[in-house]
């Protein structure tokens, strides 16, 4: 039976995330709270998305939950969270589906969440950097083929791990959640063609139905409305 403390309790322990009021994508699903939305709809966690202005961002308030002032948070009852690795990881600790229960596959799909955050994506943020704010400086069109080498000599590696597996480590989990969405960054350069077997990966991580239910609310937001002033 549910009553109003029943309510109250739900309310009480609700997850809510953070996220840009206007993604600079436009609905692309490449800002960070997409992972969040993914985790949380793997593991079936209702959410409320509180969204933001880049100036609320800065403001006291979200500084408060974000020290760098940036999306996503993740609030439930007393406990907030910054970071999307620690976010992930701990949606992932609450819930069955995205860490194996065996400590030491545990153990390596964590490592892969790591190797997502801390060894792929550098680089390829670095990619993005150049191509979105760099691309005007007279030193620019030289670096380019350094910075991408720099992507296609982790692609390479990464490639040969996962070689014709589905997963980077036996079932699906939360990093290959994060080894994907850092690879989403790269969808529109055209090096990921390269390495067919991550274009393959990339696309299994896009046709899982929780991705899409993911990628669907966040568009849904940034298509929604342009926001005043
Ligand atoms: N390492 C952080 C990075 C967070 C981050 O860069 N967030 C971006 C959106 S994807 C942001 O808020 N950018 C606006 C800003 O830094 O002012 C994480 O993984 O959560």
């Amino acid at each position: 039976m549910t009553g109003p403390k029943d309510n109250d309790r739900r309310e009480a322990t609700s997850v809510t995330i953070t996220a840009f009021e206007c993604s600079p994508d436009g609905g692309k699903g490449l800002a960070r709270d997409t992972r969040v939305r993914w985790a949380l709809e793997e593991v079936g966690e209702p959410y409320e998305v509180r969204l933001l202005s880049f100036r609320a961002m800065k403001e006291p308030a979200h500084l408060a939950l974000h020290p760098f002032g940036q999306i996503p948070t993740y609030e439930r009852g007393d406990l907030a969270l910054f970071e999307t690795g620690a976010i992930v990881f701990h949606i992932a600790e609450q819930h069955a589906g995205l860490l194996p229960e065996d400590a030491n596959a545990r153990a390596r799909a964590i490592t892969w969440m790591f190797a997502a955050l801390n060894t792929v994506e550098p680089p390829i943020l670095e990619l993005v950097t150049a191509k979105l704010l760099e691309s005007d400086k007279p030193w620019s069109k030289e670096r380019m083929p350094l910075v991408e080498d720099r992507v296609r000599a982790r692609l390479k590696q990464l490639a040969a791990r996962l070689s014709d597996a589905d997963w980077l480590d036996g079932a699906f989990s939360a990093g290959d959640l994060l080894m994907v969405s850092v690879l989403l960054r790269l969808k529109s350069s055209g090096i990921l063609d390269e390495y067919p077997n991550l274009a393959a990966y990339l696309a299994r991580g896009e046709a899982r139905p929780a991705y899409k239910r993911a990628f669907a609310a966040q568009l849904a937001t940034n298509t929604a409305k342009t926001p005043a002033g």
